[in-house]
């Protein structure tokens, strides 16, 4: 019996009504597969859909009839493993995985796979690039946005996955041609005892994979697999020297190829060149998608030039990686003004103080953790919205300067996601400027 008919005589369980709870639904749906619903939120999205595909639905707190009789929970990845009820479950010897492992438990198409704290979706959308541009019909998919089972029955060659730690932990048999970790700072340390466990969680990017890639700089990438490739500013398979990117001591592109600018942008070029190794594709192939790639919206975007001040939206700079990544990318000496604030999701934000005395000439906070921001420098300005912050940016800036929204926190505090809060950043920098 294959995968896909045992799921028949199954009771499952899709949990979280969530993008990837609507498209395990649909993927059921499609095979003839029989599910319940059940999400805390009394109000879950797509509710009206799981009442028509569900063959029954629960909506509102969890309890702990619900996981009772059950053979498998397809959980979402918003959902802590540490939930109680779903511990209960799994100790009761309840199946617990995630869409990924579907995925992967069905998929017979080669799997790229890229994890890490920051730069996962530029990876993973250059690398797609890059393979498109050899010709590959390469489908794009993960924590970046589509589900992987939307992806599953279409015609591919191969798949270009982002995850995320969270679908990791529920991921076990996922078989990639080759795998990476970037990098690991501290981030969802709301939802982790440890960053070493959070490590750890990405970590199983590579448990199955042909062509393990590792970042020579940052230890916490380094894993128990066998490395294949490492990637590194100085050191390692694929490093960057005299404006070139090296592989394996060869000069092989110019990184004036690469249209997107700092040294975390290089690093990830390394890493997409190192994670396509096996492939032996054409120099040219990856001088084309490097080429064209102009970044993604929302990562170190120049939003406008007034008076000699450059605003550059960053608002996916969710966490203190990110923000120092781009203030070690933009600075010119002391000559930024940054945005900062929001929801910190238990980070330690010590890590930036250094950042800020060196590229940072005035700190403006805002949001739910602005005082913790505010106090790693003297002079911060706290205030109440990111209007606010704008307006004080603006009116402190002369020529040279750059106004930076980088803020190093998740927006839900203020905003429904940071695409919303860069958006909303936009807007009022353009009516700033005009007034
Ligand atoms: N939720 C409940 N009760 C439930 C189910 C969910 O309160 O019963 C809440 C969660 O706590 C969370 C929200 O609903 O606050 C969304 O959770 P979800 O698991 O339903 O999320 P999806 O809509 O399915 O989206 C998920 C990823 N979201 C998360 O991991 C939180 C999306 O990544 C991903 O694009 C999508 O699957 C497709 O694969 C987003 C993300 O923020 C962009 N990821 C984190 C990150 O990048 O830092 C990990
Ligand atoms: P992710 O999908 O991991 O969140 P993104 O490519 O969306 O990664 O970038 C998120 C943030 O991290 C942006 O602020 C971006 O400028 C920054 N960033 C991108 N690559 C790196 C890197 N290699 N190291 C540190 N920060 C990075």
């Amino acid at each position: 019996m294959n995968y896909l008919d045992e799921l028949k005589n199954k009771k499952i369980i899709v949990l979280g009504l969530g993008v990837s709870g609507l498209s395990t639904m649909r993927f059921f749906a499609r095979k003839n597969i029989a599910f319940s619903v059940v999400d805390s939120r009394d109000l879950p999205p797509n509710a009206d859909i799981a009442t028509q595909l569900a063959t029954d639905t629960h909506f509102g707190a969890l309890n702990d009839t619900l996981f009772k009789n059950v053979d498998l929970i397809v959980i979402s990845p918003g959902i802590a493993l540490f939930n109680m009820y779903i511990q209960d479950a799994i100790t009761r010897g309840v199946e617990v995985i995630g869409d990924v492992e579907l995925f992967a438990r069905i998929n017979t198409k080669a799997v790229y796979a890229v994890t890490g704290s920051n730069g996962k979706s530029s990876v993973v959308t250059l690398t797609r690039d890059v393979l498109k541009q050899a010709g590959y019909k390469v489908a794009l998919a993960g924590n970046i946005g589509t589900p992987v089972l939307d992806v599953i029955d279409q015609d591919y060659d191969c798949y270009v996955l982002e995850l995320s730690s969270f679908q990791l932990e529920t991921t076990h048999s996922l078989v990639c041609e080759a795998s990476c970790v970037l990098n690991i700072s501290e981030d969802h340390m709301d939802r982790y005892d440890s960053l070493g466990d959070y490590a750890y969680a990405k970590q199983r990017i590579h448990l199955h994979s042909k062509h393990v890639v590792v970042n020579f700089d940052d230890a916490l990438t380094h894993c128990e697999q066998t490395p294949g490739v490492s990637f590194g500013a100085q050191q390692g398979d694929y490093t960057i020297s005299q404006q070139y990117f090296n592989v394996h001591g060869k000069q092989m592109l110019s990184t004036d190829e690469l249209k997107v600018i700092g040294l975390h942008n290089q690093l990830n070029a390394l890493a997409v060149m190192a994670l396509l190794e096996n492939l032996k594709l054409p120099v040219d192939v990856f001088k084309t998608a490097f080429n064209q790639f102009s970044g993604l919206a929302h990562r170190c975007q120049l939003v406008c030039e007034d008076n000699g001040v450059l605003y550059v939206n960053d608002s996916k700079a969710t966490n203190v990686g990110a923000t120092q990544a781009a203030l070690t990318s933009l600075a010119k000496g002391k000559n930024i003004i940054l945005l900062a604030g929001g929801v910190g999701k238990g980070a330690d934000f010590s890590p930036l103080k250094v950042d800020i005395e060196t590229t940072v000439k005035q700190l403006i906070t805002f949001g739910k953790d602005k005082a913790q921001i505010a106090a790693l420098c003297e002079n911060a300005i706290q205030t109440n919205s990111l209007e606010d912050a704008v307006l004080q940016a603006k009116a402190i800036a002369v020529s040279g300067d750059i106004v930076l929204l980088a803020p190093a926190c998740a927006s839900f505090d203020m905003f429904n996601s940071f695409e919303h809060r860069g958006d909303v950043f936009v807007e009022l920098v353009n009516k700033a400027v005009k007034s």
